[in-house]
């Protein structure tokens, strides 16, 4: 497992087998190997020096080589998509439970990811750590990420209380950016966890990070971060943008407060009919 992630383009194409398969086919088809010039973008000397490499390794030597390099990171990748599957089961089958006996559904939907390569390889360059696959699962908390979505605030907590009470669920990390927002108004709960996946060579532990927030919490970090990240906007423009975000964000607790407390009361009318 000590294959460094950056060999031969599989830093920016290791996602997918679908993704393998069009790689290989460009190969054959002279993209990869540059058996073709156009487009390449290569001068004339690489470009031969390039063909003429290729050109002594037979298909099955290829096929050798690029198996070594990209197998264990597909493998890694596999693992930390059967983490988030796990996680999520987790989450629906809570979410049945906790709706029984007549209670609303306390989660509104779930969404997760598997970080990509090449975020992958920056955090570790960020952190002066080796791009092997080793350093990734040793240091990266959030490469499984799911995130779910509640409808009310005190759902966030009845759900994150039940699914941490688990005896597979290890509570590695909590920040409650719900209690403490961060300064710029971003709210949600944080748990990174490390539970087991089973694989046909026994447990592994997965770290797992699990984001938990509200709709209008959602709502507005998926705002903020599509705006975080837009290039070349004016330093002017940009500090009045984060001010109305913040105000925003104020408004959004106001609207989760509110929310909240009509919820309860249509449930404290609800059970004054029955009894
Ligand atoms: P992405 O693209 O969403 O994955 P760490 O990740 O631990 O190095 P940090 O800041 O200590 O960094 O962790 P923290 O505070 O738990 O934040 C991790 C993730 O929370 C971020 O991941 C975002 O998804 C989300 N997040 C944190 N702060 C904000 C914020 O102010 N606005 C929005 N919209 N999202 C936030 P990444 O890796 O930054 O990005």
């Amino acid at each position: 497992m000590e294959e460094i992630l950056q060999n031969h383009g599989i830093r920016s194409h290791a996602c997918s087998h679908e993704q393998v398969k069009s790689m290989d086919s460009e190969r054959k088809a002279g993209i990869i190997n540059h058996k073709t010039k156009e487009g390449s973008g290569m001068s004339d000397g690489k470009e031969n020096e390039l063909a003429q490499t290729n050109e002594k390794m037979s298909t099955e030597q290829y096929l050798k080589q690029f198996h070594t390099n990209f197998d264990p990171v597909y493998s890694m990748l596999t693992d930390y998509q059967c983490a988030v599957m796990e996680v999520e089961t987790k989450f629906r089958i809570l979410n049945n439970r906790l709706s029984i006996n007549g209670e609303h559904n306390p989660i509104e939907s779930i969404k997760s990811r598997v970080k990509e390569i090449d975020s992958m390889v920056r955090k570790l360059e960020k952190l002066h750590l080796p791009i092997t696959i080793k350093a990734v699962e040793e240091n990266l908390k959030d490469v499984a990420g799911v995130r779910v979505i509640c409808s009310f605030v005190d759902d966030v907590y009845r759900v994150a209380d039940s699914f941490l009470a688990q005896e597979d669920v290890t509570l590695i990390e909590r920040k409650d950016y719900i209690k403490n927002p961060k300064p710029g108004g971003y709210r949600s709960l944080h748990l990174i966890i490390r539970t087991p996946i089973y694989t046909e060579n026994g447990k592994k532990d997965m770290f797992v990070e699990v984001q938990m927030r509200t709709i209008a919490m959602d709502f507005w970090a998926s705002l903020e971060h599509k705006l975080r990240y837009k290039k070349n906007i004016n330093p002017e423009i940009a500090e009045q943008l984060a001010k109305e975000l913040k105000a925003c964000a104020e408004e959004s607790v106001k609207l989760d407060e509110k929310m909240l407390e009509i919820r309860n009361r249509i449930s404290a009318d609800a059970a004054g009919s029955q009894s």
